[in-house]
């Protein structure tokens, strides 16, 4: 078992996709074991972010990311860090293929509705940057 964590972004509550987007994850046989609303400041998303610290889109994208609620998830499963991350599609939705989330939802480069953790290292690192321990709801059997 995996788990990853998964933000739906500024853009995707604004345009009510939160439930659209977590459902996905659900139907496909993945778990929801965290799940809360939060508004990023700025020190948690340069966190969150610190890896494109240097990007020239940086500064733009803690403002985007801080700009409304994200709807903040521990998403687990078998294989839930790149089960996801296809989910998803591309970083780009232009890019995207149809029956992704980006690919059927989004148009935006730096507004492309959701975040998905990359490796199960940087899973667990972001986890914990959104969620305690107790938090986070282990399945029963
Ligand atoms: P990912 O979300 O697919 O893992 P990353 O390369 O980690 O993509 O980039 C993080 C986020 O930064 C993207 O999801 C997107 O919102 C934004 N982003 C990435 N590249 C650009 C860019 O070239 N211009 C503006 N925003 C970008
Ligand atoms: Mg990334």
């Amino acid at each position: 078992m995996q788990r990853t964590l998964v933000l739906v972004k500024p853009d995707g509550v604004k345009r009510g996709l939160s439930g659209e987007i977590l459902s996905r994850f659900e139907r496909r046989g993945l778990r929801i074991a965290a799940l809360k609303m939060v508004w990023m400041d700025k020190a948690l998303a340069e966190r969150h972010y610190a890896v494109h610290r240097e990007k020239p889109f940086f500064a733009s994208l803690v403002t985007f990311i801080t700009s409304g609620p994200v709807m903040a998830a521990v998403i687990e499963g078998r294989e839930a860090v790149d089960v996801v991350r296809r989910m998803m599609g591309e970083t780009d939705p232009i890019k995207s293929a149809p029956g992704t989330i980006r690919g059927d939802f989004g148009m935006e480069l730096e507004e492309n509705l959701v975040h998905g953790s990359d490796s199960v290292d940087n899973a667990r690192q972001e986890i914990a940057n959104f969620f305690q321990d107790g938090e986070i709801i282990a399945q029963k059997d």
